[in-house]
């Protein structure tokens, strides 16, 4: 390792975290093609924001690659088993955001239900007065929700929604031994069972369109889904079709299959409520994940251990060179 090594950013952090990250390293922006393509021989670390995948093609474009760490406890966007594959450590924002993620989950949850946005734009619109009372809607009171993933965040959510009085079951591939909740290996007859599906599991090829066609007719006409956990879960085109034919009766969104780009047709559907992927988006908890990242890279660049290794890429050691 040398003394300040090179590190390349795949997407445009806050300034602050930039700056933070020239402390120990050298930094690039694997936007500045020319830049990049001079220092990427040296190069041994790269923050990744997002933008633009951490690929193989990329790794193989850098020979003393070491350390991916990721900005957000989803990395989807890093090719985790060829950075293992090739030696190479990524890093995750676990932990630090599982209650902003968990709040924001809930409250999306109420919002879809009690319809808070169509109801604001009501009162906005001057309908209260010229018109009367919002229109009556359905509750959070009497369902029971499946949750979709029962990681860290998804036992946050579980233990609000237990706070709230309602039946929690979930889905995964396994059984977590750790939860009191019923679980369901079949995601269908999950959904047969329940009238409100929370998805929280991890996004790319494992869990790509699980929530199709079918699984929104087994949820049934007073279904309500909620998504916090990547639009790529979604079979987006079967939800937009589900939501306008009725059959589910509205869904609370903050992520999509093509970010930052939401479908004509789901914005034109009033029982879909929309959020901007802002799950994890406070002030704080988004700073307390770029320390995350600061931090695991500064470990690196110390030769100290990574602090929050992906489960594909243990971490065994720096290679000496
Ligand atoms: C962030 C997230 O929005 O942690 C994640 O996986 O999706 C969010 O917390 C994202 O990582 C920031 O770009």
């Amino acid at each position: 390792m040398t003394s300040r090594p090179d590190l390349l950013l795949v997407g445009r952090p806050a300034d602050d975290l930039r700056a933070a990250l020239g402390r120990s390293f050298r930094v690039t922006d694997l936007a500045d093609e020319a830049a990049a393509a001079r220092v990427g021989p040296e190069v041994e670390a790269i923050a990744a924001f997002g933008k633009g995948p951490v690929d193989d093609a990329l790794m193989a474009r850098l020979p003393r690659l070491r350390i991916v760490a990721n900005f957000g406890v989803g990395y989807d966007g890093v090719d985790a088993a060829a950075a293992a594959r090739r030696g190479i450590v990524v890093t995750n924002t676990p932990n630090v955001l599982d209650d902003e993620v968990a709040d924001t989950a809930v409250g999306l949850l109420i919002a879809t239900v009690r319809e808070f946005g169509a109801a604001e734009r009501h009162l906005r619109a001057g309908r209260w007065a010229s018109e009367g009372p919002f229109r009556l809607t359905s509750s959070l009171r009497g369902r029971t929700v499946g949750l979709v993933g029962m990681g860290r965040i998804g036992q946050a959510i579980a233990r609000r929604l237990e706070a709230f009085g309602l039946p929690v079951v979930y889905h995964s591939r396994r059984p977590n031994p750790d939860v009191p909740y019923a679980h369901y290996p079949d995601l269908a007859a999950m959904a047969a069972e329940v009238d409100t599906l929370v998805v929280i599991v991890p996004g790319g090829a494992d869990t790509k369109n699980l929530i199709d066609a079918r699984i929104l007719a087994a949820l049934g006409p007073d279904g309500v889904l909620v998504n916090m956990a990547r639009g790529s879960v979604i079979d987006e085109d079967a939800l937009i079709a589900a939501l306008r034919d009725g059959v589910i009766r509205s869904a609370g969104l903050d992520v999509y299959a093509h970010e930052p780009h939401v479908p004509a047709a789901l914005i034109a559907l009033e029982n879909a409520v929309l959020l901007p992927h802002v799950g994890s988006a406070s002030v704080a908890t988004r700073r307390a994940m770029a320390d995350l990242v600061v931090a695991n890279l500064e470990a690196y660049a110390a030769g100290e251990p990574p602090l929050s290794p992906v489960a594909e890429t243990p971490f065994r050691g720096w290679p000496a060179d």
